[in-house]
């Protein structure tokens, strides 16, 4: 696509905001300004083409479209089937599903889909037909409170927080851990890594509904053969969330064991992620769960948002592209290069290294918390997020630990000789980095002392590095 073009097409919608709110228009126009500037090490962040962000740009947003495609509840949908159903024959084939649903608007929304699709299949499916009804309104009150409760009274064994699991994974702060009864599974203390027999075991001893699999911070391959091994072994659902390493799975850099789809009963992703399509979420599974999981408007979701399904097609088109697959490589080979320049310069990494898209920094060798080590490499121009690594001490605000991550610098183009720099960026400010007192002369978890021209250096040396790899290179606004 051509520079005239793509230009034109963003001046032009920024004119059109501009003359209603004025502050909107400038605020979009210096959030590509920052994007442009940072260093963005963000795991779960990328940079959506050009192509995808203007598909969201439209008049799709205006059409309700509840239900599914050729299936719904609102006249005047056939536009929204056409796009709904693209994005979903993509998925399919990109992923090789049989089934996929769009409609999600992120991830925790995909997952409660899924959560939903399995209680349904396992729990209230064999309740109807053992009241020998077909829909629950068509229950007794006595059945109906006692379906209610089997619902409400089922077990999820997933990966602990401090492991690298998510949230959405039965944890109590999340509407999964008022659902569901939960236990998770963590990594073996030596390695950081994913003990099998330990997993096995827990299912054993817990006997879950389901076994969720994904990571938000674990910087390894999952074995999801063995995984679905132990889910069989228990009569469990097992269900993989993807979000983070989507991107992986669709460049085929994780294959076999390693290639979630054919081993997972269901399995869910964000789209906006390491996958770089818009902002949202999705459903693969096989024809078992499919009627269950179209049911997620209005089981669990509002309205479908056809402008975001139809950018879900385009990005999803895109990553068909045999280009990608070279994409998803190059992810691993800068997270692979960064950590060992990371490595090389006695930064202590969780697990030692990386197979995916990101790196788990221990800070606590350099005697911070990550939230200092966080707010002090953001003073220097790099954006990261503070996480916490297995067993942390310092509970998840604080943290011990920060997470980075590739996607978002390979989209612009750097390669492994520019990871390596981007080490030494990293290392420099932490190693001069010291943690600050309270006014009472106590140690605190969030002060820090980092020298301006330390960081003012740094930034300007990130900004430098960025100048051979322009964001968005054929959009200018000016
Ligand atoms: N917020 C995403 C992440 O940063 O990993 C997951 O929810």
């Amino acid at each position: 696509m051509s520079r005239n073009a793509e230009s034109t097409a963003f001046r032009s919608a920024l004119e059109v905001i501009r003359a209603v709110e004025p502050r909107v228009a400038d605020a979009i126009g210096a959030e590509l300004a920052d994007q442009r500037e940072s260093l963005k090490l963000i795991a779960s962040e990328n940079y959506a083409s050009p192509a995808t962000l203007l598909t969201m740009g439209n008049w799709f947003s205006d059409k309700y479209a509840e239900g599914t495609v050729g299936r719904r509840f609102y006249a005047g949908c056939q536009n929204v089937d056409t796009v709904e159903a693209l994005a979903a024959e993509h998925a399919k084939e990109l992923f090789g599903a049989a089934h996929a649903y769009v409609q999600p608007h992120s991830g925790i929304d995909a997952n409660l889909v899924a959560f939903w699709a399995i209680l349904a299949d396992r729990v209230e499916s064999p309740a109807l037909k053992k009241a020998q009804v077909r829909q629950v309104n068509d229950l007794t009150e006595a059945d109906w409170f006692a379906l209610r409760r089997e619902l409400g009274n089922q077990r999820m064994l997933g990966m602990s927080l401090d492991a690298g699991g998510h949230l959405t994974h039965g944890f109590r702060p999340n509407i999964s851990g008022k659902m569901f009864d939960q236990r998770s599974y963590g990594t073996d203390p030596a390695t950081g890594l994913i003990d099998y027999d330990r997993v096995a075991e827990a299912a054993r001893d817990f006997k879950p509904l389901i076994l969720v699999a994904g990571y938000s911070a674990y910087p390894r391959k999952v074995n999801f053969r063995i995984m679905r091994e132990i889910a069989d072994s228990v009569g469990a659902t097992f269900m993989v969330d993807m979000a983070h390493f989507a991107g992986l799975v669709a460049g085929k850099v994780f294959t076999g064991d390693f290639d979630p789809v054919p081993h997972a009963h269901i399995v869910t992703t964000t789209t906006h992620k390491s996958l770089r399509g818009p902002r949202g979420g999705m459903v693969l599974c096989g024809p078992e769960l499919a009627d269950q999981v179209d049911r997620g408007c209005p089981m669990v979701l509002g309205g479908p948002l056809p402008h975001v399904m139809a950018a879900k097609a385009v990005a999803l088109a895109e990553a068909r592209r045999p280009d990608f697959a070279d994409y998803a490589q190059r992810i691993v080979d800068n997270a692979q290069a960064l950590a060992e320049g990371l490595l090389r310069r006695g930064t202590t990494l969780v697990t030692g290294g990386t197979d995916n898209h990101l790196v788990l920094l221990d800070v606590s060798g350099y005697g911070l918390t990550g939230r200092q080590a966080e707010q002090a490499l953001l003073d220097s121009g790099i954006v990261t997020n503070r996480n916490a690594v297995p067993q942390d001490r310092n509970g998840a605000w604080y943290t011990s630990g920060i997470r980075i991550g590739t996607p978002a610098l390979t989209t612009r183009g750097l390669g492994t000789a520019e990871m390596d720099a981007t080490a030494e960026l990293i290392h420099t400010v932490l190693s001069q980095t010291t943690p600050g007192a309270n006014a009472d002369g106590t140690p605190s978890k969030a002060k820090y002392v980092l020298d301006p021209a330390v960081a003012d250096s740094v930034g300007k040396q990130a900004t430098d590095l960025l100048a051979g790899f322009p964001l968005y290179p054929t959009v200018a606004l000016d």
